[in-house]
Protein backbone atom coordinates (compact mmCIF):
# COMPACT_ATOMS: atom_id res chain seq x y z
CA UNK A 1 0.00 0.00 0.00
CA UNK A 2 1.51 3.52 -0.80
CA UNK A 3 0.84 6.40 1.79
CA UNK A 4 -0.66 9.54 1.16
CA UNK A 5 2.36 12.04 1.18
CA UNK A 6 0.82 13.72 3.73
CA UNK A 7 1.40 11.12 5.81
CA UNK A 8 5.14 10.67 5.27
CA UNK A 9 7.00 12.90 6.86
CA UNK A 10 10.54 14.20 5.26
CA UNK A 11 13.21 11.83 7.99
CA UNK A 12 15.80 13.96 7.01
CA UNK A 13 14.78 16.84 8.24
CA UNK A 14 14.52 14.72 11.39
CA UNK A 15 17.32 12.83 11.22
CA UNK A 16 19.67 16.06 11.44
CA UNK A 17 16.97 18.01 14.42
CA UNK A 18 17.75 14.74 16.12
CA UNK A 19 20.59 13.18 15.49
CA UNK A 20 22.35 13.64 19.12
CA UNK A 21 19.37 12.37 20.57
CA UNK A 22 19.07 9.44 18.86
CA UNK A 23 22.95 8.82 19.35
CA UNK A 24 22.05 9.09 23.16
CA UNK A 25 19.47 6.47 22.50
CA UNK A 26 21.51 3.95 20.88
CA UNK A 27 24.24 3.99 22.90
CA UNK A 28 21.48 3.75 25.94
CA UNK A 29 19.92 0.82 24.15
CA UNK A 30 23.47 -0.54 23.80
CA UNK A 31 24.17 -0.31 27.16
CA UNK A 32 20.87 -2.10 28.13
CA UNK A 33 21.15 -4.75 25.57
CA UNK A 34 24.75 -5.46 27.13
CA UNK A 35 23.58 -5.43 30.12
CA UNK A 36 21.08 -8.07 29.63
CA UNK A 37 23.72 -10.27 27.86
CA UNK A 38 25.69 -9.61 31.10
CA UNK A 39 23.14 -10.68 32.78
CA UNK A 40 21.74 -13.81 31.15
CA UNK A 41 25.75 -15.01 30.94
CA UNK A 42 26.22 -14.51 34.17
CA UNK A 43 22.85 -16.71 35.51
CA UNK A 44 24.10 -19.44 33.06
CA UNK A 45 27.99 -19.52 35.14
CA UNK A 46 26.22 -19.44 38.29
CA UNK A 47 24.10 -22.02 37.77
CA UNK A 48 26.75 -24.14 35.47
CA UNK A 49 25.73 -26.84 34.21
CA UNK A 50 21.98 -27.44 36.15
CA UNK A 51 20.40 -24.89 34.03
CA UNK A 52 18.30 -27.67 32.13
CA UNK A 53 18.02 -29.08 35.86
CA UNK A 54 16.59 -25.72 37.42
CA UNK A 55 13.73 -25.97 34.49
CA UNK A 56 13.29 -29.46 34.53
CA UNK A 57 15.00 -30.00 31.68
CA UNK A 58 12.68 -27.55 29.43
CA UNK A 59 10.72 -31.09 29.22
CA UNK A 60 13.72 -33.17 27.32
CA UNK A 61 13.83 -36.29 30.14
CA UNK A 62 16.84 -36.43 32.56
CA UNK A 63 19.45 -38.87 33.98
CA UNK A 64 21.36 -40.06 30.90
CA UNK A 65 23.34 -42.78 31.31
CA UNK A 66 25.57 -43.00 28.17
CA UNK A 67 27.77 -40.16 26.95
CA UNK A 68 25.57 -40.18 23.73
CA UNK A 69 22.53 -39.25 25.93
CA UNK A 70 24.35 -36.25 27.69
CA UNK A 71 25.47 -35.13 24.33
CA UNK A 72 21.65 -34.75 23.19
CA UNK A 73 21.02 -33.62 26.71
CA UNK A 74 23.27 -30.59 26.11
CA UNK A 75 21.81 -30.01 22.60
CA UNK A 76 18.85 -29.32 23.78
CA UNK A 77 19.47 -27.09 26.44
CA UNK A 78 21.51 -24.83 24.45
CA UNK A 79 18.87 -24.73 21.72
CA UNK A 80 16.36 -23.90 24.47
CA UNK A 81 18.52 -21.35 25.95
CA UNK A 82 19.24 -19.74 22.08
CA UNK A 83 15.67 -20.08 21.58
CA UNK A 84 14.57 -18.18 24.86
CA UNK A 85 17.24 -15.64 24.62
CA UNK A 86 15.99 -14.48 20.98
CA UNK A 87 12.48 -14.38 22.54
CA UNK A 88 13.12 -12.43 24.98
CA UNK A 89 14.94 -10.17 22.78
CA UNK A 90 11.90 -10.09 19.88
CA UNK A 91 9.32 -9.62 22.98
CA UNK A 92 11.40 -7.11 24.47
CA UNK A 93 11.19 -5.06 20.97
CA UNK A 94 7.63 -5.80 20.64
CA UNK A 95 6.86 -4.28 24.47
CA UNK A 96 9.39 -1.48 23.73
CA UNK A 97 7.19 -0.72 20.43
CA UNK A 98 4.17 -0.41 21.51
CA UNK A 99 5.27 1.84 24.72
CA UNK A 100 7.44 4.04 22.18
CA UNK A 101 5.23 4.37 19.75
CA UNK A 102 1.64 4.39 21.11
CA UNK A 103 -1.00 6.50 19.83
CA UNK A 104 -0.61 10.02 21.13
CA UNK A 105 -1.91 11.96 18.77
CA UNK A 106 -3.58 12.86 15.24
CA UNK A 107 -0.27 13.03 13.78
CA UNK A 108 1.15 9.28 12.06
CA UNK A 109 4.83 8.85 12.98
CA UNK A 110 7.65 8.59 10.63
CA UNK A 111 6.57 5.99 8.35
CA UNK A 112 9.78 3.71 7.50
CA UNK A 113 9.90 1.65 4.43
CA UNK A 114 12.71 -0.15 2.12
CA UNK A 115 14.66 0.40 4.68
CA UNK A 116 18.07 -1.86 3.82
CA UNK A 117 20.01 -2.51 6.85
CA UNK A 118 16.60 -3.36 8.69
CA UNK A 119 15.66 -6.21 5.96
CA UNK A 120 19.05 -7.00 5.72
CA UNK A 121 19.47 -7.81 9.46
CA UNK A 122 15.97 -9.64 9.89
CA UNK A 123 17.06 -11.74 6.98
CA UNK A 124 20.29 -12.73 7.62
CA UNK A 125 20.15 -13.13 11.23
CA UNK A 126 17.28 -16.06 11.04
CA UNK A 127 19.51 -17.71 8.50
CA UNK A 128 22.17 -17.66 10.91
CA UNK A 129 20.24 -18.58 13.53
CA UNK A 130 18.99 -22.18 11.84
CA UNK A 131 22.57 -22.77 10.39
CA UNK A 132 24.11 -22.71 13.71
CA UNK A 133 21.20 -24.86 15.23
CA UNK A 134 21.96 -27.15 12.23
CA UNK A 135 25.39 -27.64 12.84
CA UNK A 136 25.19 -28.47 16.40
CA UNK A 137 22.35 -30.99 15.27
CA UNK A 138 24.67 -32.41 12.70
CA UNK A 139 27.55 -32.65 15.17
CA UNK A 140 25.65 -34.29 17.59
CA UNK A 141 23.65 -37.05 15.49
CA UNK A 142 26.53 -37.53 13.72
CA UNK A 143 28.55 -38.69 16.97
CA UNK A 144 25.22 -40.13 18.85
CA UNK A 145 24.78 -42.94 15.36
CA UNK A 146 28.39 -43.64 14.92
CA UNK A 147 29.33 -47.22 15.07
CA UNK A 148 33.01 -49.10 15.36
CA UNK A 149 34.26 -52.08 14.08
CA UNK A 150 35.35 -53.23 17.52
CA UNK A 151 32.79 -52.87 20.03
CA UNK A 152 33.76 -54.35 23.33
CA UNK A 153 30.10 -55.88 23.25
CA UNK A 154 27.65 -56.96 20.31
CA UNK A 155 24.26 -57.80 21.39
CA UNK A 156 21.52 -59.34 19.28
CA UNK A 157 18.17 -57.60 20.13
CA UNK A 158 15.24 -60.38 18.92
CA UNK A 159 11.95 -58.53 19.24
CA UNK A 160 8.69 -60.59 18.68
CA UNK A 161 5.22 -60.85 19.39
CA UNK A 162 5.06 -59.75 22.68
CA UNK A 163 8.84 -60.43 24.10
CA UNK A 164 12.79 -59.92 23.83
CA UNK A 165 15.38 -62.20 23.38
CA UNK A 166 18.93 -60.80 23.85
CA UNK A 167 21.94 -62.96 22.16
CA UNK A 168 25.21 -62.19 23.75
CA UNK A 169 27.32 -62.42 20.05
CA UNK A 170 30.51 -63.22 19.46
CA UNK A 171 31.34 -61.01 16.12
CA UNK A 172 28.73 -58.72 14.19
CA UNK A 173 26.28 -59.35 11.78
CA UNK A 174 23.83 -62.07 10.80
CA UNK A 175 27.01 -64.45 10.71
CA UNK A 176 27.96 -64.12 14.45
CA UNK A 177 27.15 -67.08 16.84
CA UNK A 178 24.99 -66.76 19.85
CA UNK A 179 27.15 -67.12 23.27
CA UNK A 180 24.36 -66.62 25.53
CA UNK A 181 20.73 -66.00 25.34
CA UNK A 182 18.14 -64.41 27.38
CA UNK A 183 14.87 -64.99 26.43
CA UNK A 184 11.61 -62.96 28.20
CA UNK A 185 8.26 -65.24 28.88
CA UNK A 186 4.71 -63.84 29.88
CA UNK A 187 5.80 -64.92 33.48
CA UNK A 188 9.50 -63.46 34.00
CA UNK A 189 10.67 -60.27 32.41
CA UNK A 190 13.74 -60.76 30.51
CA UNK A 191 16.69 -59.13 31.95
CA UNK A 192 19.56 -57.60 29.42
CA UNK A 193 23.05 -57.51 31.25
CA UNK A 194 25.26 -55.35 30.53
CA UNK A 195 28.71 -53.63 31.92
CA UNK A 196 29.81 -49.97 32.57
CA UNK A 197 32.64 -48.83 30.83
CA UNK A 198 32.93 -50.77 27.35
CA UNK A 199 31.54 -49.74 24.03
CA UNK A 200 28.37 -51.89 23.06
CA UNK A 201 26.84 -53.15 20.18
CA UNK A 202 22.79 -53.50 19.39
CA UNK A 203 21.62 -55.28 16.36
CA UNK A 204 17.94 -55.32 16.28
CA UNK A 205 16.12 -57.62 14.24
CA UNK A 206 12.74 -58.47 14.80
CA UNK A 207 10.68 -61.96 14.22
CA UNK A 208 7.14 -60.96 12.80
CA UNK A 209 6.19 -56.93 12.82
CA UNK A 210 7.78 -53.64 13.54
CA UNK A 211 8.77 -52.99 17.23
CA UNK A 212 10.99 -50.29 18.46
CA UNK A 213 13.95 -50.95 21.40
CA UNK A 214 13.82 -48.07 23.85
CA UNK A 215 15.79 -47.36 27.20
CA UNK A 216 14.73 -44.18 28.50
CA UNK A 217 17.96 -43.67 29.98
CA UNK A 218 19.89 -44.05 27.27
CA UNK A 219 17.36 -41.21 25.61
CA UNK A 220 17.22 -42.94 22.44
CA UNK A 221 15.07 -45.49 20.82
CA UNK A 222 15.50 -47.41 17.72
CA UNK A 223 12.77 -49.35 15.27
CA UNK A 224 13.33 -53.05 15.36
CA UNK A 225 12.77 -54.38 11.41
CA UNK A 226 11.35 -58.00 10.50
CA UNK A 227 13.43 -59.37 7.47
CA UNK A 228 16.97 -58.45 5.86
CA UNK A 229 16.86 -55.24 7.57
CA UNK A 230 19.55 -55.12 10.69
CA UNK A 231 19.09 -51.89 12.62
CA UNK A 232 22.29 -51.28 14.38
CA UNK A 233 23.40 -48.57 17.05
CA UNK A 234 26.22 -48.03 19.42
CA UNK A 235 27.22 -46.60 22.75
CA UNK A 236 30.23 -46.00 23.95
CA UNK A 237 29.86 -46.77 27.33
CA UNK A 238 27.03 -47.35 30.18
CA UNK A 239 28.00 -44.94 33.07
CA UNK A 240 25.87 -45.84 35.90
CA UNK A 241 25.36 -48.66 37.07
CA UNK A 242 21.99 -50.21 38.19
CA UNK A 243 18.38 -51.05 36.83
CA UNK A 244 15.99 -49.21 34.29
CA UNK A 245 13.06 -50.20 32.78
CA UNK A 246 13.03 -50.90 28.64
CA UNK A 247 10.25 -50.47 26.80
CA UNK A 248 8.83 -51.53 23.12
CA UNK A 249 8.02 -47.68 21.56
CA UNK A 250 6.14 -49.08 18.69
CA UNK A 251 2.43 -50.03 18.36
CA UNK A 252 2.90 -53.44 17.62
CA UNK A 253 -0.23 -55.54 18.36
CA UNK A 254 -2.67 -56.48 20.81
CA UNK A 255 -0.34 -56.72 23.95
CA UNK A 256 2.54 -54.14 22.90
CA UNK A 257 2.06 -52.47 26.25
CA UNK A 258 3.30 -55.61 27.71
CA UNK A 259 6.50 -55.77 26.04
CA UNK A 260 8.90 -54.44 29.14
CA UNK A 261 12.15 -55.49 29.16
CA UNK A 262 14.98 -54.88 32.15
CA UNK A 263 18.54 -53.22 31.48
CA UNK A 264 20.86 -54.15 34.36
CA UNK A 265 24.10 -52.46 34.33
CA UNK A 266 26.99 -53.90 36.20
CA UNK A 267 30.65 -53.84 36.81
CA UNK A 268 32.88 -55.33 33.94
CA UNK A 269 33.92 -57.99 36.27
CA UNK A 270 30.84 -58.94 37.30
CA UNK A 271 29.49 -59.32 33.95
CA UNK A 272 32.17 -61.33 32.87
CA UNK A 273 30.90 -63.45 35.50
CA UNK A 274 27.37 -63.46 34.58
CA UNK A 275 28.27 -64.16 30.97
CA UNK A 276 30.90 -67.31 31.64
CA UNK A 277 27.82 -68.59 33.73
CA UNK A 278 25.55 -68.44 31.20
CA UNK A 279 28.12 -70.18 29.01
CA UNK A 280 28.15 -72.54 31.08
CA UNK A 281 24.60 -73.74 31.32
CA UNK A 282 22.88 -71.61 34.11
CA UNK A 283 19.98 -70.05 34.12
CA UNK A 284 19.29 -66.56 33.86
CA UNK A 285 18.26 -66.12 37.22
CA UNK A 286 21.02 -68.30 38.93
CA UNK A 287 23.75 -66.08 36.95
CA UNK A 288 22.60 -62.78 37.87
CA UNK A 289 22.06 -64.62 41.88
CA UNK A 290 25.80 -65.69 40.89
CA UNK A 291 27.20 -62.57 41.00
CA UNK A 292 24.63 -60.57 43.79
CA UNK A 293 22.26 -59.39 41.81
CA UNK A 294 17.91 -59.51 42.07
CA UNK A 295 17.36 -62.56 39.95
CA UNK A 296 14.30 -61.02 38.40
CA UNK A 297 13.40 -57.62 37.20
CA UNK A 298 12.72 -54.78 40.10
CA UNK A 299 12.02 -52.01 37.67
CA UNK A 300 8.69 -53.50 35.94
CA UNK A 301 6.89 -56.59 36.63
CA UNK A 302 4.81 -59.27 34.33
CA UNK A 303 1.09 -58.15 33.22
CA UNK A 304 -1.75 -60.18 33.68
CA UNK A 305 -2.36 -61.23 29.77
CA UNK A 306 -5.69 -62.77 30.70
CA UNK A 307 -5.01 -65.13 28.06
CA UNK A 308 -6.90 -68.91 28.44
CA UNK A 309 -8.90 -70.92 26.46
CA UNK A 310 -11.84 -68.98 27.14
CA UNK A 311 -10.86 -65.62 25.30
CA UNK A 312 -7.70 -66.55 23.39
CA UNK A 313 -9.14 -66.99 19.78
CA UNK A 314 -11.82 -69.71 21.23
CA UNK A 315 -13.48 -70.65 18.18
CA UNK A 316 -10.62 -70.84 15.61
CA UNK A 317 -7.86 -72.34 17.69
CA UNK A 318 -7.16 -74.08 20.81
CA UNK A 319 -5.58 -71.97 23.30
CA UNK A 320 -1.72 -70.81 23.36
CA UNK A 321 -1.34 -71.36 19.28
CA UNK A 322 -0.76 -68.23 18.71
CA UNK A 323 -1.88 -66.12 15.58
CU1 LIG B 1 6.48 -54.32 20.20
Amino acid sequence: MVARSSEVRPTAVRHSASSRAGGRRGRRAGRLAGLGFSGAALLVLLTGCDVGAAFGGFGWPQGGITPEARRMYDLWIASCIAALAVGFLVWGLIFWCIVRYRKRGNELPVQTRYNLPMEFLYTIAPVLIVSVLFYYTAVVQTDVVKTTNNPDVTVEVVAFKWNWQFNYRDGQGVDAETTASVLGTSEVIPILVLPTDRSIRFEETSRDVIHSFWVPEMLFKRDVFPGSIRNVFQVSELQTEGAYVGRCAELCGSYHAFMNFELRVVSPENFDRFLAAKQGGASTQEALTSIGEEPYAITTRPFETRRDESNFNPDTAPAGTGS
